[in-house]
């Protein structure tokens, strides 16, 4: 289209997506926004998906994004189209996911009077979105657009909030696109300080217990090929958290796994008992600090990551590095090649000791019912590190995480910062329509999925064959954990009692996706290969297991990484005097 045409807003708003490369919308329409699905009936190049709740669009639009590297979009309308969008730019904004929702507002003359369908989402959604534009003129569209989607995909990446008022998509105007989006203050720092790299190097040069502390960071900055190079330099463990799974392959013996609450021995005592802490992309979150003032008491800390807000903010860093991941790591490798530095053997003999003594073993069984772990391990074996894993919240997150097969990065997606039940079902969904070729299995809860399995209506009529494994316990497993450890095995309120109700393979049916169940050891392996057999479809396999296993290892919320307790009122013996 040649520039300087009279178009409306919504008009704008189409060219604009279509301009900075959106091939899809996740959304929902109504009233306020009901213009711009008038002109995107017509888009050749963008495809909408109308998804069953705004939700799911949200967390579609973040499987999309996690799976190709590119900005997610959705689209809700006012007021309640909008809010039902906050808990998945709430998700986004904590795991750092580029999505850009576009909402329809009510027309300019009538915001602030509670009008029909109003809701301010631009306050609502101000702690949890990265940045957000209120659009009231049909000229303001592009730019808005312009720069959300610049804003959302460089530096640290996150969630941003187009408003647009419906008389502003209604009206006309002379349609520019900004050849450079201008947006002061916003400068994110990506080269690296080379003194800062220097003093870092010095550090590892006089550390003797070194410890590559990776977040998530790592995979968003297309990084994983400059840590492996680090870790082949140097010889340094490496632990990566609930976020970087696959940032390393797991076959790597100097990967120790993921430390944190439920993190293994190995790894939340690589971090206890390291003299060096070097976070790459990682916030130093609760759940992998524990109790923070006894976190890694002898460590000095080296800690780069792209946004200067995240250091120092938990744990005061010795080496600030401020810049993008992958120059960092870069420059890192370029200064470590050939570098003379101290034997980690012992150290990583000590670490190799720990991961030996307490690999937890798996049992297929527990008093006759199928072990969720099991059912985990052996659909990640059937289904191999090529296939993206999606998962829900809740013990089944934590036995996927140490589980499934992670040997490339960007083929893991779960709800980390926010713990969003209910990810899981349209985050697969996202990540199909993004890597159509791709083997998608989400591993949700009985409880999660009961949450947002609508979406499979939608995947069963747009074609997206996603793969659901339903771990049905029965329970709010992990709610139900915390009420055997720390409420004295009072189940208040988290037997779901879904051994039949809902049945879920017919739940599956009804929903136009195949649906299939597993209740003993031979099943299993016959409804996954079932399930992998369909290709036209969306399958969901209810696994019924037992309901009182639970997830180690386990740091008690607000205690100290010391009293990792490896089962109930089980403590690892450290063996320092080996160290
Ligand atoms: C939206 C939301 N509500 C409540 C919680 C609190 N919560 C965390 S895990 C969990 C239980 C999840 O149950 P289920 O999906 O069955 O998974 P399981 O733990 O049994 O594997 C709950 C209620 C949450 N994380 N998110």
């Amino acid at each position: 289209m040649a520039e300087d045409q009279i178009l409306t807003g919504a008009q704008m708003l189409v060219e604009s997506l279509e301009r900075v490369g959106v091939e899809v919308v996740f959304g929902i329409p109504g009233g306020a926004i009901l213009p711009a699905y008038d002109p995107l009936f017509d888009s050749k190049l963008v495809r909408h998906i109308l998804v069953r709740h705004e939700q799911g669009a949200g967390h579609a639009a973040e499987g999309y994004a996690i799976a190709t590297g590119r900005v997610g979009v959705c689209m809700a309308t006012s007021g309640p189209g909008a809010t039902n969008l906050v808990t998945a730019l709430a998700d986004a904004y904590m795991d750092s996911v580029p999505i850009v929702a576009i909402t329809g507002q009510v027309a300019s003359a009538a915001i602030g009077t509670d009008a029909f369908q109003e809701a301010d989402i631009r306050g609502i959604t101000m702690p949890v979105t990265k940045h957000s534009f209120l659009v009231t003129e049909p000229d303001g569209i592009p730019t808005a657009i312009a720069a959300a989607f610049r804003i959302a995909g460089t530096g640290r990446p996150g969630p941003v909030l187009v408003d647009i008022a419906k008389d502003a998509l209604a009206a006309t105007g002379t349609f520019v696109w900004p050849g450079s989006v201008d947006l002061p203050g916003y400068h994110p720092v990506t080269k690296p300080h080379a003194k800062q790299l220097r003093s870092a190097v010095g550090l590892i040069g006089e550390a003797r217990r070194p410890v590559l502390y990776v977040g998530g960071g790592v995979i968003k900055a297309h990084a994983a090929d400059g840590l492996a190079e680090l870790v082949k330099n140097t010889g340094i463990p490496v632990v990566t958290t609930l976020m970087a799974r696959g940032a390393l392959p797991k076959s790597n013996p100097l990967n120790f796994g993921m430390p944190g609450m439920h993190g293994t021995v190995a790894a939340v005592g690589a971090l206890q008992r390291s003299d060096l802490l070097i976070a790459l992309g990682t916030r130093f979150d609760d759940r992998v600090t524990g109790k923070l003032s006894s976190f890694a008491p002898g460590a000095k800390v080296i800690h780069a990551d792209i946004d200067p807000a995240e250091i120092s903010k938990n744990r005061v860093a010795d080496v600030p590095i401020v810049g993008d991941l992958k120059p960092v790591l870069d420059e890192l490798n370029e200064l470590l090649r050939g570098a003379d530095l101290p034997d980690f053997t012992p150290w990583v003999d000590y670490l190799s000791g720990l991961r030996q003594k307490y690999t937890l073993g798996i049992e297929p069984t527990k008093e006759d019912m199928l072990s969720p772990e099991y059912v985990i391990k052996r659909i990640g074996e059937k289904a191999g590190s090529d296939a993206i894993f999606v998962t829900g919240v809740g013990q089944h997150q934590m036995w996927s995480a140490h589980l499934l097969p992670f040997e490339r990065p960007g083929r893991w997606m779960t709800s980390g910062g926010a713990g969003t039940m209910g990810y899981c079902v349209p985050a697969a969904m996202g990540a199909q329509v993004g890597a159509p070729d791709s083997l998608v299995w989400g591993i949700d809860g009985d409880g999660c999925f009961q949450m947002t399995n609508q979406e499979l209506v939608t995947c069963a009529l747009e074609g997206i064959p996603v793969k659901i494994a339903v771990i049905n316990n029965q329970s709010l497993g992990m709610v139900r954990q915390w009420q055997t450890l720390f409420y004295g095995e009072r189940y208040s309120n988290t037997d779901l009692k879904s051994l039949r109700v809902p049945d879920f393979p017919k739940l599956a049916e009804a929903m136009g996706c195949v649906g299939l169940r597993a209740e003993t050891v031979d099943e299993v392996d016959t409804v996954i290969d079932q399930a992998m057999a369909v290709t036209d479809r969306p399958v969901v396999v209810e696994f019924v297991v037992h309901k009182d296993a639970m997830v180690w290892p386990m740091v008690a919320a607000g205690t100290s990484n010391d009293d990792i307790k490896i089962a109930r009122d089980l403590a690892p013996a450290w063996d320092e005097e080996e160290l």
